[in-house]
């Protein structure tokens, strides 16, 4: 686990446009940017803008944690529904062991080849 989880990423100053994005879809309070190293066709993060503490999954402890991983999850079955993704896969690695590089909560939203289960 990573130190400080309210520590700054890269992916705050994507939310802040400091550092460009190719986005996808925003709301209030989620955005969904492209990957820029995709593994599939379609490779979205999706990120809260705010991530109020959530560096990682692990830390989604308190109840406002629930209405912002509910949310996030609807954002995506919203964007997969808009860009007519078909079958997709949703991956969250969590900790440098599951491949987590940015400590700010992402899913990866996956799709346009065949996805093998289980992933590596
Ligand atoms: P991970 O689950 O923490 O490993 O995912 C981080 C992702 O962020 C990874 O797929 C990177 O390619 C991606 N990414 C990005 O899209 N833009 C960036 O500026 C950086 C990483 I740094």
């Amino acid at each position: 686990m990573a130190g400080d989880p309210n520590e700054k990423t890269i992916f705050d100053k994507i939310v802040s446009g400091e550092m460009p994005s190719h986005k996808v879809y925003e709301d209030e309070r989620v955005l969904a940017f492209k990957d820029v190293n995709p593994k599939a066709p379609t490779h979205i993060l999706i990120i809260p803008k705010n991530k109020d503490g959530l560096s990682q999954l692990r830390l989604a402890q308190a109840p406002q944690h629930v209405e912002l991983l509910g949310h996030l999850m609807c954002a995506i079955a919203k964007i997969a529904h808009e860009q007519n993704l078909g079958d997709y896969r949703i991956v969250i690695n969590d900790g440098p062991g599951a491949g987590q590089s940015v400590y700010h909560l992402h899913a990866h939203l996956l799709a346009g080849r065949p996805l093998g289960w289980p992933p590596g």
